[in-house]
């Protein structure tokens, strides 16, 4: 893309409406606008990034064995009444009439319509198990909206929901969801600790949050420092017994502040970090609670029926957008881990105009763009200042920059935008490097 034709609307100042420095750099690098109190618009940068998000969540979700679906974000009120939860939900459910005066609703969440279709199109146990996902746009009418994307009040969500014939199948649908968030975070540059959790409005026993230590998180938690450095699972065989790797992680002390034991807690002595964190994501197992209720069974082995035992899973899709960038900027912006870039390499020509610069930079444009790379390429007659301190607000892995100095000597420069170094090389070796 050439920053000349894009949609980019940096700011200069720092917009004084946001308290967090992940809020300030969304905005300012033209990856949001709010729309509405925590309702927002994404631009193209922002749309880029999450997408890089949605498709890291969606190949751990499908490698772990869930299908993906997509259910309405207007739902009938009335399956609510089924479940119990139309009234219980209290003021943070958007309530609509439609036309005909019927009870509809934004969803908030979706385990309600989950599992009015797995009653009327699962009828015997030989279907289960089942883990049923989407990504999609939820509403939850917050008291307190902030942090931009990190508490909205419309967010984008990944939902998945299983489904087993008993609590031991169920447990281990639970462990599969388990371990394919610890890639997930991994895989975005962020480490998210499984802390046990309370279970709050979604109901059930077994709950963890997943918890990004950061100043600015909104939970008090606190962990075993060993979790910190845990080595994430690789070749990771979702059908074989993941309980090893479930209890290796949960046998260290991590709580939530609903779930703190200081008692516990305090026999750890030097081992005890007590910090700050954001929820990015959060599994609950709630056994029968919402098959019971609305009457969702198969046929077992022999022809009895069977409730089913539930789970659901969440993860905080545009949350996340916020999470990374706390996690990883410097002052100067955005430092995006290659896996959630919006463009991998920013090109920065640095004398618009010149007739070689102009070649060099369209040249490799054109075999970046040949090669797969993503290429946001600065053709704009600006400062170099200007446009060293854009790139590296919007933050993209790497630099590279052409100026007639360096192209008289067959030379241009390679930056990494995390810690800054820099090489001299040739165009060639440039091409070579970023293509692998
Ligand atoms: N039905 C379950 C799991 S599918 C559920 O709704 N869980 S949840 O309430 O914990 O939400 C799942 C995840 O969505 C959270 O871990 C958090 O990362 C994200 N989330 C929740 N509320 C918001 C919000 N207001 N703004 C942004 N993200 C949110």
């Amino acid at each position: 893309m050439r920053l000349s034709r894009s949609f980019i609307p940096t700011l200069k100042e720092t917009p004084t409406e946001a308290q967090i420095v992940s809020h300030r750099l969304m905005l300012r690098a033209g990856l949001i606008r709010q729309h509405a109190a925590g309702i927002y618009n994404w631009l193209p940068l922002g749309t880029r990034v999450l997408q890089n998000i949605a498709q890291i969540v969606r190949e751990e979700q499908n490698a772990a064995g869930a299908q993906e679906i997509i259910m309405p974000t207007v739902q009938s009120g009335e399956l609510w009444k089924e479940s119990g939860r139309y009234d219980d939900y209290g003021p943070e459910m958007l309530r609509i009439k439609d036309r005909h005066e019927r009870d509809m609703l934004y969803g908030p969440t979706h385990e309600e319509v989950v599992t009015d279709i797995f009653r009327n199109n699962v009828k015997s146990y030989r279907d289960l198990p089942l883990n049923l996902y989407q990504i999609h746009w939820k509403f939850r009418d917050e008291v307190r909206p902030r942090f931009g994307v990190m508490r909205g009040r419309e967010f984008l969500m990944k939902d998945a929901y299983s489904f087993d014939t008993d609590f031991a199948r169920a447990k281990h649908a639970y462990n599969q969801m388990f371990v394919a968030y610890l890639r997930t975070f991994a895989r975005m540059g962020l480490r998210a600790i499984p802390m046990r959790a309370d279970s709050g409005p979604i109901g059930g026993d077994m709950s963890h949050e997943f918890i990004v230590l950061a100043e600015t998180g909104e939970s008090a938690v606190f962990c075993h420092k060993g979790l910190l450095e845990k080595p994430i699972p690789q070749g990771v065989n979702y059908e074989g017994d993941l309980q090893a790797i479930v209890d290796d992680w949960t046998s260290l002390y991590a709580a939530t502040e609903e779930k703190h034991d200081a008692a516990v807690a305090a026999k750890l002595g030097a081992d005890l970090v007590s910090a700050r964190g954001i929820e990015v994501g959060h599994i609950f197992h709630f056994g029968t609670k919402y098959s019971a209720a609305m009457k969702a069974t198969v046929a077992g082995p022999d022809g009895t029926n069977i409730t089913p035992m539930m789970g659901s899973y969440g993860i905080g899709v545009s949350r996340l957008a916020g999470a990374i960038i706390e996690a990883s900027h410097d002052d100067a912006g955005i430092i995006w881990p290659e896996s959630v870039a919006p463009y991998r390499v920013g090109l920065i020509n640095l004398k618009t105009g010149d007739a070689a610069c102009d070649a060099a930079c369209a040249d490799l444009y054109a075999k970046l763009a040949a090669a797969g790379v993503s290429v946001l390429y600065d053709d704009r007659d600006e400062r170099p200042g200007v446009k060293f301190a854009n790139m590296d607000l919007i933050g993209v892995p790497w630099h590279v920059v052409i100026g007639p100095k360096g192209l008289a000597k067959g030379q241009i420069e390679l930056k990494r935008r995390a810690g800054g170094a820099r090489e001299e090389l040739s165009i060639d070796a440039v091409l070579q490097k970023l293509s692998t």
